[in-house]
């Protein structure tokens, strides 16, 4: 049931009820040593929707320091199939809004330099936000100029003194990590060439809906968009929604593109997309009300499932250890005794334990050594990819479990 917060919405200060109530969760991406586990950071996460601009939004807010800091794991470059998606990105930004002499391009949430890295190479300006410096340092070596500093108003005014206007900015899964969008809004239009575009993609809340992909809510994930939503809130801040593109990538995304009020014409995708959203009642509370049953649905076969195979006897790993698999394994209480251990590439997760659930993380090599008889599948997202690579695992008999859209052996 829906219940008032109490709280207005991040974005226009409206009314917003609360949709949906996953319990307390750990920092998504912060995986403990054993001798660290009294320090766990947890805070309620839940989904509440405004009944003015109809942004999906959490309740409870994390500090960002406590997420992005020198130590944040997540390295975008790890996957190739993002490589390639990215390295497509950085191409057709440099055949599009960069092709003027001088044009320049500022990323937020720059990462490794899975993107600029194609802007550095071809030899134009840029400079790419990574607060997380571990990884912002990954990018240097790239060849990528970063700042660590977080995107916001005020750091946009900064970067236009000492560089200029910007001709795109672009951020990939990072505007939905930023609940002072109004802060980063404003910045955005003090930075942007009248002619430039603002260029974010984020997974889709239309997705998200119609796939019951609950793992996308996460501490990091603090907003779910929407055509209608980002159109409402751009035009708050002087910029204008014109133009949407679905990407396959992470499930399901929307990259977005704002530009100043009145300078382009909308593409004909925008308002398709509005009204698709119209017809299917992506942006109504019903919706969110149908998916908070689903939610709870899932919980109850995969635990169901998992249960059955422990007294047959059965063993059950997990492969990639994602920030989205800790709201899977401390809203349904998987712990070690369920799932053994998860297999994960990333260096900086491997001997640790994944968040509040404490189930050890691997090298990938610990896979076939030997095979689990079921193997949980976390990185959903990457599927196509992982099960290029683990052909051997169902070869030697094992199969896997799969919780997006529903719960499935296969
Ligand atoms: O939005 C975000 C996205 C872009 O990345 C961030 N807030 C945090 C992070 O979310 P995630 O951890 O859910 O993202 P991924 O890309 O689904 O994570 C995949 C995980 O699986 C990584 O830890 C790497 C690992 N992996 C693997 O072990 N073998 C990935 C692939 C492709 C593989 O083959
Ligand atoms: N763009 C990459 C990384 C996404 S993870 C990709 O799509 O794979 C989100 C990133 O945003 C993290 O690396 C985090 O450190 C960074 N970030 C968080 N707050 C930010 C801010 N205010 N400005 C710029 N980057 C930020
Ligand atoms: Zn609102």
């Amino acid at each position: 049931m829906a219940v008032a917060t109490g709280h207005g919405c991040r974005i226009c200060g409206g009314p917003v009820a609360e949709m949906l109530d996953l319990g307390r969760h750990p920092l998504s991406d912060a995986f403990p040593r054993p001798t660290e586990l009294a320090d766990e950071f947890f805070y309620r996460l839940a989904l509440a929707r405004c009944a003015d601009c109809t942004m999906v939004q959490l309740v409870e807010e994390v500090p960002r320091e406590r997420m992005f800091h020198h130590d944040y794991p997540y390295r975008s470059s790890l996957s190739a199939v993002m490589r390639a998606h990215f390295t497509a990105t950085g191409r057709e930004l440099l055949g599009t809004e960069l092709t003027r002499p001088g044009a320049f391009c500022v990323e937020l949430g720059a990462n490794d330099g899975v993107m600029l890295r194609t802007v550095a190479k071809a030899g134009v300006r840029h400079l790419g936000f990574e607060p997380s410096a571990g990884v912002a340092e990954l990018a240097r070596r790239q060849g990528v100029r970063v700042s660590t500093t977080f995107f916001e108003e005020e750091t946009a005014a900064g970067v236009l003194a000492a560089d200029g206007p910007a001709d795109v900015i672009y951020a990939a899964n990072t505007v939905c990590h930023l609940p002072y969008l109004d802060s980063v809004l404003r910045g955005a239009r003090l930075l942007l060439a009248p002619d430039g575009v603002f260029v974010f993609e984020d997974p889709y809340l239309g997705d998200i809906l119609a796939k019951a992909a609950f793992d996308q809510i996460y501490d990091e994930h603090f907003y779910y968009f929407t055509a209608h939503s980002v159109r409402a809130t751009a035009a708050r801040f002087g910029l204008e929604l014109v133009d949407v593109r679905r990407l396959p990538v992470h499930g399901g995304e929307v990259r977005y593109t704002l530009a100043h009020t009145g300078r382009r014409t909308p593409s004909a995708a925008v308002a398709e997309l509005l009204r698709e959203e119209q017809e299917r009642g992506v942006t109504g509370a019903e919706a969110l009300r149908r998916f908070a049953a689903d939610v709870a649905r899932t919980r109850q076969d995969l635990v169901t499932l998992l249960r059955s195979l422990r007294e047959q006897g059965r063993t059950v790993a997990a492969y990639g250890a994602t920030a989205k698999s800790a709201t899977v394994t401390n809203y349904c209480g998987l712990g070690p005794e369920l799932v053994a251990y998860v297999c994960d590439t990333t260096p900086a997760k491997q001997g640790r334990l994944t968040p509040g659930a404490h189930i050890p993380v691997r090298p990938p090599a610990a896979f076939a050594d030997p095979y689990p008889d079921y193997a949980l599948l976390f990185a959903w997202n990457h599927a196509d990819e992982i099960m290029a690579k683990e052909t051997g695992f169902r070869a030697a008999g094992g199969r896997w479990i799969h919780y997006v859209p529903t719960v499935c052996v296969r």
